[in-house]
């Protein structure tokens, strides 16, 4: 099973950030500790220096899978369901410069946060409206370019919290090349059985993040990977199961406690 690790491109206040901070350090460890890719957290592509990121990368052979966006949410509050239709589609045109940004490490796109969450004088309908047409115009930019939605729990948003939720959410777009990103920290907080929404959305997930029921590395909460990797093998998941975790105790700490758990359990 392939191994990654969430790196921030660009200061965040987001906490579940194994590495911030200088991106060609933060890379050649990310290699050194062994993992074979690293996902990265970008909250403005078009401020970043793509070729010099891809040389990194390429240079340590650490393929890209994912492209997270949540921080233009959390630092500039975008997203596809805000009350004012300029911030909507601001949402909307980042997106479509991510899937740009996401196309040329052959990555895919997480839509965390930036779905946003629904204000109280909105009705779930709405919001759902305008995510749906937010989603479908994104995935018709380039169908080659995969689009994950997390569902994500109750206290970060009010839209797609559960796996099946996610799952009523695809049937609607009807898009092949968006599915659902599946993260065990989210998912100890509301699925009945993790095991079981791995197997329910078997056929629809492109990607998965791993942090232990403390959103510290897996092996120091108690959540049980044995179990979840052994489900992940089971559906035959060929994708990267990537770290998204606190820097905790400190950032080195977090990276090889994750890959020691996860290798153990993988003999
Ligand atoms: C992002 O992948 C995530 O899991 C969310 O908690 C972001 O707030
Ligand atoms: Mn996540």
């Amino acid at each position: 099973m392939k191994l990654s690790i969430v790196l921030s491109t660009q200061p965040a206040s987001f906490s579940a950030l194994a590495y911030k901070g200088n991106i060609e350090e933060n890379i050649a460890r990310i290699k050194e500790l062994g993992y074979d890719g690293v996902e990265l957290a970008v909250r403005n592509p078009n401020e970043l220096d793509v070729n010099y990121i891809q040389n990194l990368t390429t240079n340590n052979d650490l393929p890209v899978p994912a492209i997270g966006t949540g921080q233009a949410f959390g630092e500039e509050g975008l997203s596809f369901t805000n009350p004012n239709p300029e911030i909507r589609k601001q949402a909307i045109q980042r997106t479509k410069d991510q899937i740009h940004f996401a196309k040329k490490f052959d990555a895919l796109v997480i839509i965390g946060l930036l779905r946003g969450i629904a204000p109280k004088e909105m009705e779930f309908k709405e919001a759902e409206n305008l995510l749906l047409e937010a989603l479908k115009e994104c995935a018709e930019v380039d169908e080659n370019v995969k689009i994950a939605i997390e569902p994500i729990n109750r206290y970060e948003t009010n839209l797609i919290n559960t796996v099946s939720s996610g799952m009523d959410f695809l049937e609607k777009l009807g898009k092949e090349n968006v599915g659902l990103l599946l993260d065990t920290f989210h998912m100890n907080i509301e699925e009945p059985d993790i095991e079981e929404s791995i197997v329910l959305a078997k056929d629809k997930f492109f990607h998965f993040h791993v942090a232990d029921s403390n959103r510290w590395h897996p092996g120091a909460g108690h959540l049980d990977f044995g179990s979840i990797l052994n489900k992940l093998e089971q559906v035959n998941y060929s994708g990267f199961v990537s770290a998204e975790i606190m820097p905790l105790p400190n950032s080195d700490m977090a990276a090889i406690g994750n890959i020691e758990h996860l290798r153990s359990l993988l003999k």
